[in-house]
């Protein structure tokens, strides 16, 4: 069954939008897909600007991730990372040999007035990406987490603590003056669909929408969000975690209430189908079917099914 032409804009961050990401790339042509990636979790750190959901997704796209973490590169070395540790230096975050040559270069192309639009371009050209990858805004953005043992910045919350503290509020700072750019703007208004990749929603999917404007722009055009909940549990990450935290019951149907507003179409697991009908009674137009994405074959299967049924209605 060849994909209608459409022209797909995800919304990802994280590992799971990541593996959506590259299913829909494996089935679209690279014309008709543009992905928009949260840049919350950016931070500098040994000098280095460092974008990690950026690279989980170019990396993905060029079937070059670590398949045992989902982030970071395959086939890695890890002398860096030992030298640092035998000098003292910080070890809390893992920056493989291959992975360090992403950040080495890109921080220098920032350092030279480059934008971080342009730089994602020149990377994932030389990956061989064909899909356009978009940063969500050019401007920085940082997600804090407050915790019981107070506010941290996003990877100290996500690695130092593993996540541990109990979350009580997230915000993102800068959002206020950044602004989504040209490019993520003119593909939001072009698209005929929109997919909020199975990504958390609290630290990677909100963070994209609390760009001024992105909402809007988004709520403008048809939307279909995947659940990142299986189950009652996040297949990786926190969302599970943090759904019951924030008051959510911990369930698919939290998050299809979540995107209520926003999302026309919800894609439920196969293990959830009895919640069909409840995410049915929110307005939104259930899909249920095989979620959890362990093999490319199964990251294509999702991807084909989300744009079969809701590519129709774009
Ligand atoms: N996540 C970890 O849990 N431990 C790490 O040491 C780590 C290193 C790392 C290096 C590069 C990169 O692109 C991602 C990395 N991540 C690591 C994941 C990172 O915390 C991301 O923000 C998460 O994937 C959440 O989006």
């Amino acid at each position: 069954m060849t994909t209608p032409s459409l022209s797909v804009v995800a919304l990802a961050g994280g590992v799971g939008g990541a593996k959506l990401a590259h299913g829909l790339a494996l089935v679209l042509p690279p014309e008709r897909l543009t992905i928009v990636v949260n840049t919350g979790d950016d931070f500098e750190h040994l000098g280095l600007s460092i974008s990690p959901d950026l690279d989980t997704v170019m990396y993905g796209l060029a079937g070059v991730a670590n398949p045992a973490t989902g982030w970071g590169r395959a086939d890695e070395g890890w002398r860096f990372m030992e030298t640092v540790r035998a000098y003292g230096g910080p070890d809390w975050f893992n920056l493989g040999d291959r992975d360090l040559a992403t950040h080495v270069l890109r921080s220098e192309r920032l350092r030279q007035g480059a934008s971080l639009t342009t730089v994602t371009r020149e990377l994932c050209t030389a990956l061989g990406i064909g899909p356009r990858v978009l940063p969500m805004s050019d401007e920085p953005v940082r997600t804090r987490v407050d915790t019981e043992v107070g506010e941290l910045a996003f990877q100290q919350y996500f690695v130092a603590q593993r996540c541990a503290p109990r979350a009580t509020a997230i915000r993102f700072a800068g959002a206020e003056t950044a602004r989504p750019s040209p490019e993520v703007r003119r593909a939001l208004a072009e698209a005929d669909l929109i997919v909020i990749c199975p990504s958390n929603p609290f630290l990677s999917i909100d963070p994209i929408l609390a760009v001024p404007g992105m909402r809007a722009a988004v709520q403008a055009r048809p939307v279909v969000a995947v659940s990142p909940i299986v189950g009652g549990q996040a297949i990786k990450g926190p969302a599970a975690k943090l759904l019951g935290e924030l008051g959510h019951d911990v369930s698919a149907l939290s998050v299809a209430r979540y995107f209520v507003g926003l999302a026309a179409g919800f894609v439920l697991d196969t293990v959830d189908a009895d919640l069909a009908p409840a995410v049915e009674a929110l307005g939104l137009r259930a899909l249920v079917t095989a979620s959890v994405m362990r093999t490319d074959a199964e990251r294509a299967a999702l991807a084909t099914a989300v744009l079969e049924v809701f590519g129709r209605s774009g």
